[in-house]
Order: structure tokens, then C-alpha cells, then sequence
């Protein structure tokens, strides 16, 4: 990077997050010199202190307190991983409302009112059923937990990918957790709902009916954590300057659009690169392309909470967009990756009750159980004075009276720890001066366990959902039912399953009845209502502009190839933000057809596979260098497992030759174009140069390059 670049680069990187976690940044050098934890310098960390005469090895000494130390602190590394969400990745960024945007009608709190402000944000993704070590890849609900270290203290905003939960009601939370975590006598499976007790339980429990269509969607096994929506699910309040009040619902629209792997990619990509959505968003954000997503609000006024034919409490249920539309409020980059994993990805600790003044909370039952759990379960992670560790702490004041417990690392310097004081320290504030404001709500009821009637209905917007699918997306959602319950092996499960399935599609019933020995409905449980709703195909949600930003481009060599085919892909990829991987026979110098200097290769064929990678291409070369490329099974099954999974693949010359030997037999006839012989090909057919050639590509790239 140059100098001027760099510096854009930290300035805009820097915020007063960073800026305050640089109080515990320590930076290693060579010049560092080894010491213990109480600072006394280390000259021997590689021999433990015993009684030898030289010659023999002799006892170990206990006293000796360094390698005891070392030990001790090495056997207390582990912390308790998340009782859900175990393995994430997390970046900093910040978060900037637009100007002119509606959210000045509905809420006083600046974040996102004051667009001339830069608020500082963390992101932690993650997935919900495996342990820390699963894989990125599973089929799973993705976290999406978000915090916003704002002026007026940290808001959190604790969401997932997927705009709706399982159940309705917090006291059921245990319950599909432990359905849905390994099985409680073998801890068998990892990072997979496709077993039994998750089954069983969503085949009995009718309310998970609608969130299980998702979860069997393209929409669980995202391309990246940068291809993905964010939901708020839950009601949350805003509350304006004249003292009104009004439901929220917040999304996070990703620039990118919404983009999903298919199942045969991400079955391979979890044993192939288990970290593919960790280093995913690492290497974007290194390499200039940081994520962003715009942040739209869902509003309803108090008024109208009832007339809906939903319950808007509940969060088994979505808020069509036809009927209460996104206003979009502003926009959150993540443009800088962490330092250390522990201590800011893992340490992170997101509370749903975090909010700060102008946002509350409604009565929706999920979101008053969530108040209570994260505080609590933080408590288990991280001890009671998680909130002062770096990543947490808020970039305003903290100060009040609660005290001591493990880990206190504040020095109070203050005589008086308790309100009211002699000295009049640490008053409360009043409302008028940006005190934390709750509005006043007339509350009554009897105390009964109950849910409304509204929240007695499951299977309406699960069939809309349905409904909504293109027909790719139905194909993947019969397949996925159908790959889940074959992995149940009790009869009494996939049969009870498909029974409740019937509720929702009875064509999709009998197609999954069909495939796992369910049992097959002679009519719909219920009729399909037939309506569609905009928002859930993820179709709706391609992105704004056209772009290969980002993308993973494998370009395949061998000695022979032509240099000018790749010198010039390659610069049209790079003007485009893609990133090119030069993939050869060996990692090291492949020669030209002309015996130019040649390229040297990012990786050998054995040690990437296509599933890695966005598109394909084979640039033109000699005899020789055709030959080697078809008669390497592994180029060639490269080049057909892409085209199987639909990915762009371009060829000229031998290179359109190999692409042609491989999918042959796939395709009933390749044809080329005589000109350039350059060919785009999908697994929808073959185009002979087409929208994107390479002559035309290339023009672009000398365009691009002249300035
Ligand atoms: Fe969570 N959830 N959750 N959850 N959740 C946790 O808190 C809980 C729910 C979500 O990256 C835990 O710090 C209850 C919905 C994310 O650190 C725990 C209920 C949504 C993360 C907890 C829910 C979420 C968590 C475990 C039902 C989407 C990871 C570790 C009432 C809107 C945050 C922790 C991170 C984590 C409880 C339901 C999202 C135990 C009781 C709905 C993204 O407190």
C-alpha cells in the first residue's frame, strides 16, 4: 500500500472504539523482551528447573515459579464457549445515519438521527448450533449480533439472518435448543439440525412451522457473511421528541445482495475450508472491499398495533413489506478485522437489553425473555464485570455504584459508593437531560400463562413463504427437508413431520413424503391460501449494482499458456474488485507458450478445490499445455463440479477446449465463436462470446488502466 493510501486507509479505519481499545493494544516486537506476568524478565523458557548433575535428566523442581506460572496459566486458557451461537467471526466498523432520513419522526435517539456523527460498531456472525470448532458452512441460522458504541452508551442490536424465530415464547428456549444441539447420549451431530430430536421437536411444536421453512432455504447456507440480511426479529419501540411511541422492526440490507452457496458446495466447503466465512470476511476487508449494509426500519404506529391479522408481538411472524414498508436510515461498514481473536471476538458480549434513550422494548414475549438471558449468561462466559472488558466497555462515561466482584478493574477514587451521598456524587439525571426514558404505559391483566388467539396461528405466512419461491429455490427447499429427515432414523419422527408439513404445502409434502418414506397425504391438511409477499425470495434481494467485487476468480494454468490471456483477465478482474488466484500444476513458475517470463501460481490443483472460488477461467495456451490440463482428472473435475454448481466459467482457445472436454457430459453440443474463440459458459447453456468476452473485457481493462 503507499503511503497516501495507507494513511486514507487508518484514518478511516480509526474511530473512537479503536482509538479506546488502543489503551490495551500491546504490540510485540523483536525488541520485547520475555518476562513473567509480574514483569520480572524471563532468561531460560525452554528448561525446567531439577536437581541434574549434567549427565542425567533428574527431578523436575516444583519451585520453580516460572514454569509454573507458564503452566498455570496455559491449564486456565478456556473460557465456557456460547451455549448457542459458539463459533463466530467478528469485525469493527462504524455506523452513520443518513441525512434526511424519516427516523427523526419516530425516534430522539442520535445514532440515528445525527448524520453527522460516526458511530463506532462491532459485528460478531455466527451460527447457532455447532461448538467453536464446527464448521462455517453447516445449514444453520447465521447471528447477525451487532453493537453500537454510541455517545449515549452501547446499544445492541442481537439479530439473525432469518427475519423470524422458532418459537414464540423465551420458556421455550431451552427446549429447541437442546433439540437442536447434539443428542444428549452421544453428542451426535455436530453443526447439524439433521437428526432426530430436532425433528421430533419441530414435528410436535406447530409454532416452529414457518422459521423451519426458512432454515431449509438457501437463506441458511449463505455464500458469505457479507451476502446476508440482518434482522432485529424482534418488536422493539422508538419513542420521538413529542413523547409517541412506535413499533420497529430493524433490517440490515446488504450491499452485496443476498447471495447463497448450494448445498453440494457447502456440504464440501465444511470439510474442504471449514473457516471459508471467517476468512472470507477477512480477506475482503483486506483487501479494500469492506462490507455494507443499509439499515431500514419497519414502522407501526402504537395505534395500530391491532390491525394486523397477525399478532405484531410475536416473532414467529414477519411484517409484510407490501403493508409496512423499509424506510432506510442509514448505513454500517466493517473495514477493519480484529487483532486478537479472544479477546475481541470471543470476549464480545451482546445484551438485547442494551438500548439507549429514544429505543425500548415492546411486550413481545421472546424479547422480555432475551432482557433477562444475556446479562445472566454473560455472567457464566466472562464473570460479573464483563461490561469493563476492552471490547465492551462503552466510548462514554461509565459511573455508578455497583461494585467489587471478580475481575473489578476500575479504581474508584471516591469516598462514597452508594446514592444519595453527602457530597452529592453521581446523581441521577433527569429525563429532560438525556436520561434513559421510560414512557409512561398503562399496564394491566391477570396473571395467567397465556399467549393471544393471534398467536395461536402457524402455517399463513409459512405458506406465503413457500408461495414466494422461485422455482430453484422450491427445488432446494425439497431437497433440503428431504436431506434432513432421511438423516432421522426413528420412523415416528419423519412420519409426524410430514404430517405437519402437510399444513403448509401438500406438493411439497408429497414430493419430501416421497423421498423419506413419510407419510404421504391423499389431501391438503389445510388449504393454501395461493398469496405471495415480496421480501422472501432472496431473488428480491439482488444487489443494487451489478458487481464481481470481492469475488474469488480461479484462473487454471499449466507451462504453455498464453501470457497475454491472463495478463489481461486478470486486469479487467482487478478494475473490477474481483480477486484473481492463479491455479497451476505446481505452486511455483509456469512457463508461457511463448517462453515469457511466465506467472507464478497461488496454489497447485490439488491443494484448492472449485468450490472455493466464484467463477472459472483457462486461458488459451499450446498443445502441450491443453494436453496437460485433460488428462489431470482433477482439472477436469474442477471445471465439471463448477459448471455444476452453475459457476461463471470462461475459456479461449484449448482453454474453451478443456472447459468443452469436461462438461461434455453435461451438454449436448459446445459450440465456439470462430473470432476470439473466447467462450462464457453456464450450466444453463453455452455462450460463444457473449455479454462478458474477453476482447471486450479487455478494452475495458486498457480503458480502465489509461485513466
Ligand atoms: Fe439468542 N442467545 N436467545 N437469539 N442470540 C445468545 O447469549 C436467547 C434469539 C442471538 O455473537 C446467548 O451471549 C434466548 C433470537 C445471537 O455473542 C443467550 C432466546 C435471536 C447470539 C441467548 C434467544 C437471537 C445469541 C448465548 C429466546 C435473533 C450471539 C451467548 C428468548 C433475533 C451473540 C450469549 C454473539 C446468543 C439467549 C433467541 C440471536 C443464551 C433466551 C430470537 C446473534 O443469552
Amino acid at each position: 500500500m503507499s503511503t497516501v493510501i495507507q494513511q486514507a486507509f487508518t484514518s478511516m479505519t480509526s474511530n473512537a472504539k479503536i482509538a479506546d481499545l488502543k489503551r490495551d493494544t500491546v504490540t510485540l516486537s523483536p525488541s520485547s523482551s520475555l518476562t513473567t506476568d509480574h514483569g520480572v524478565l524471563v532468561s531460560d523458557t525452554d528448561n525446567w528447573l531439577r536437581a541434574s548433575d549434567g549427565n542425567t535428566i533428574g527431578p523436575a523442581l516444583l519451585e520453580d515459579q516460572i514454569a509454573r506460572e507458564k503452566i498455570h496459566r496455559f491449564d486456565h486458557e478456556r473460557i465456557p464457549e456460547r451455549v448457542v451461537h459458539a463459533r463466530g467471526a467478528g469485525a469493527h466498523g462504524y455506523f452513520r445515519a443518513f441525512e434526511n432520513s424519516p427516523a427523526s419522526k419516530y425516534t430522539y435517539a442520535p445514532v440515528l438521527t445525527d448524520s453527522s456523527r460516526t458511530t463506532p460498531v462491532f459485528v460478531r456472525f455466527s451460527t447457532v448450533q455447532g461448538s467453536r470448532g464446527s464448521a462455517d458452512t453447516v445449514r444453520d441460522v447465521r447471528g447477525f449480533a451487532v453493537k453500537m458504541y454510541t455517545d449515549e452508551g452501547n446499544w445492541d442490536i442481537v439479530g439473525n439472518n432469518i427475519p423470524v424465530f422458532f418459537i414464540q415464547d423465551a420458556i421455550k428456549f431451552p427446549d429447541i435448543i437442546h433439540a437442536v444441539k447434539p443428542e444428549p447420549h452421544n453428542e451426535v451431530p455436530q453443526g447439524q439440525s439433521a437428526h432426530n430430536s430436532f425433528w421430533d421437536f419441530v414435528g410436535l411444536q406447530p409454532e416452529t412451522a414457518h422459521m423451519t421453512c426458512w432454515v431449509m432455504s438457501d437463506r441458511a447456507i449463505p455464500r458469505s457473511y457479507r451476502m446476508m440480511q440482518g434482522f432485529g426479529v424482534n418488536t422493539y419501540t422508538l419513542i420521538n421528541s413529542s413523547g409517541e411511541r412506535f413499533f420497529v422492526k430493524f433490517h440490515w440490507q446488504p450491499e452485496l445482495g443476498v447471495h447463497s452457496l448450494v448445498w453440494d458446495e457447502a456440504l464440501k466447503i465444511a470439510g474442504q475450508d471449514p473457516d471459508f466465512h471467517r476468512k472470507d470476511l477477512e480477506e475482503a476487508i483486506n483487501n479494500g472491499a469492506p462490507p455494507k449494509w443499509t439499515l431500514a426500519i419497519q414502522i407501526i404506529a402504537e395505534k395500530d398495533e391491532h390491525n394486523f391479522e397477525f399478532d405484531i408481538l410475536d416473532a414467529t411472524k414477519v411484517w409484510p413489506i407490501e403493508l409496512v414498508p423499509l424506510q432506510e436510515i442509514g448505513e454500517m461498514v466493517l473495514n477493519k478485522t480484529v487483532d486478537e481473536y479472544f479477546s475481541e471476538t470471543e470476549q464480545v458480549a451482546f445484551c438485547t437489553s442494551h438500548v439507549v434513550p429514544g429505543i425500548g422494548f415492546s411486550d413481545d414475549p421472546l424479547l422480555q425473555g432475551r432482557n433477562f438471558s444475556y446479562f445472566d449468561t454473560q455472567i457464566t462466559r466472562l464473570g460479573i464485570n464483563w461490561e469493563q472488558l476492552p471490547i465492551n466497555r462503552p466510548v462514554c462515561p461509565v459511573l455508578n455504584f455497583q461494585r467489587d466482584g471478580q475481575h473489578q478493574s476500575r479504581i474508584n477514587a471516591c469516598p462514597v459508593n452508594y446514592w444519595p451521598n453527602r457530597k452529592g456524587i453521581a446523581p441521577p439525571v433527569p429525563v429532560e437531560k438525556a436520561g434513559y426514558q421510560d414512557l409512561p404505559q398503562k399496564v394491566a391483566g391477570i396473571k395467567q400463562r397465556v399467549r393471544s388467539p393471534k398467536f395461536q396461528e402457524h402455517f399463513n405466512q409459512a405458506q406465503t413463504f413457500v408461495n414466494s419461491l422461485s422455482l430453484h429455490e422450491r427445488a432446494h427447499l425439497v431437497s433440503a427437508f428431504s436431506f434432513e429427515l432421511s438423516h432421522c432414523d426413528d420412523p415416528v419422527v419423519y412420519k409426524t413431520y410430514t404430517q405437519l408439513l402437510n399444513n403448509i404445502d401438500f406438493d411439497l409434502t408429497k414430493e419430501v413424503a416421497s423421498n423419506v418414506g413419510g407419510l404421504m397425504p391423499d389431501t391438503p391438511a389445510r388449504p393454501n391460501h395461493g398469496k405471495k409477499a415480496a421480501g422472501l425470495s432472496q431473488l428480491d434481494f439482488t444487489p443494487k449494482q451489478p458487481t464481481i467485487k470481492s469475488r474469488r476468480i480461479a484462473i487454471l494454468v499449466a507451462d504453455g499458456f498464453n501470457s497475454s490471456d491472463v495478463t489481461v483477465m486478470k486486469t479487467v478482474l482487478k478494475a473490477g474488485g474481483a480477486v484473481p488466484f492463479i491455479i497451476a500444476p505446481r505452486r511455483g513458475k509456469i512457463s508461457t507458450s511463448s517462453g515469457g517470463e511466465g506467472v507464478f501460481a497461488d496454489h497447485h490443483f490439488e491443494g484448492q478445490r472449485s468450490t472455493m472460488y466464484d467463477a472459472l477461467y483457462i486461458p488459451g495456451g499450446n498443445e502441450l499445455f491443453g494436453k496437460t490440463l485433460r488428462q489431470n482428472g482433477r482439472v477436469v473435475h474442477w471445471i465439471a463440479e463448477a459448471f455444476a454448481h452453475c459457476k461463471a466459467i470462461a475459456g479461449i482457445g484449448e482453454g474453451s477446449k478443456t472447459i468443452a472436454f469436461s462438461i461434455s457430459r453435461y451438454v449436448a453440443e459446445v459450440s465456439f465463436s470462430s473470432g476470439d474463440s473466447s467462450t462464457i459458459v453456464t450450466s444453463y447453456g453455452v455462450t460463444t462470446a457473449g455479454s462478458y468476452s474477453l476482447k471486450s473485457a479487455a478494452t475495458d481493462a486498457l480503458n480502465i488502466a489509461s485513466g
